[in-house]
């Protein structure tokens, strides 16, 4: 039978990983009394996440590690990740950020408005009650005029399009043509939404508040800014 999974995607999360793990397990064991899984893809970091995702494969019975040799960005890892998910019969699938800037107890508040009817729930920054904490005027303009851009040019009404905190139904994932996605950073998280949407599929956002990390750093750059720039338009035309 079934269960929901959620996908944790790490490049150099050692001080990171650990925690997050532990804490996710938790919420999620308390909501889904019928089981769920935990995945962490990781990229072949060479601060040794792997390594440390391994033992709490061993440890925790709800844990597995999908090990990738090298670095290929976010898209690449969530999209094996999802394969792995899909092919072991998940019912949902839930991405979050490994570092804290998502708050893994609100998995518990993504997975009840999908239970609740949406097809696809988004932890979103821009609803009234969501917001981000810590980041600079520069950061914060940056995000916001990106999920603006991309929202114009795609036409849609989703407020939040550049976040990563997300649980989808199994049926969106199976609607929406996987192995043809494309991008990588920001763009990854806009594509998928934008394709949902155009299947027909429900999407609600759910407010939540993110917090810069306090441990590691950011592997999102400018170079995939301008990636999303650039892709956004080029999504339109597609399907
Ligand atoms: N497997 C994998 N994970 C990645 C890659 N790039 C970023 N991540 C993870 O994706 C999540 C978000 O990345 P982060 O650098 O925090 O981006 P930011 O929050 O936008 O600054 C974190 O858990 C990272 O470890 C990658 O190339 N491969
Ligand atoms: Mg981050």
């Amino acid at each position: 039978m079934g269960v929901p999974w959620l996908i944790l995607p790490t490049y150099d999360e050692a001080e990171n990983i650990e925690a997050i793990v532990r804490a996710a397990d938790g919420v999620l064991a308390r909501a889904c009394p019928d089981g769920h899984r935990i995945l962490v893809v990781d990229d072949g970091s060479p601060d040794g996440t792997g390594d440390i995702a391994d033992r709490l494969a061993t440890e925790l019975d709800a844990v597995e590690v999908l090990h990738r040799r090298e670095r290929q960005g976010l898209g690449p890892a969530y999209l094996a990740g999802f394969a792995h998910a899909l092919q072991a019969g998940a019912t949902h699938v839930m991405e979050m950020d490994s570092d804290f800037s998502h708050d893994p107890a609100d998995l518990a508040r993504l997975l009840a408005a999908v239970r609740e009817g949406a097809d696809l729930a988004l932890g979103s920054r821009y609803v009234d009650g969501g917001g981000v904490t810590d980041w600079g005027m520069l950061r914060q303009i940056v995000s916001r005029g990106g999920s603006w851009y991309a929202r114009k040019v795609l036409g849609l009404r989703v407020r939040d399009l550049t976040g990563g905190f997300k649980c989808f139904r199994r049926e969106v994932l199976e609607a929406i043509d996987l192995p043809s996605v494309r991008s990588h950073g920001y763009a990854f998280q806009v594509e998928l939404t934008y394709r949902a949407v155009r299947q027909g599929f429900r999407v609600v956002e759910v407010p939540i508040v993110f917090r810069d990390r306090v441990h590691g750093h950011s592997k999102m750059s400018w170079r995939i800014a301008a990636e999303a720039m650039w892709l956004v338009p080029q999504l339109r035309t597609r399907d």
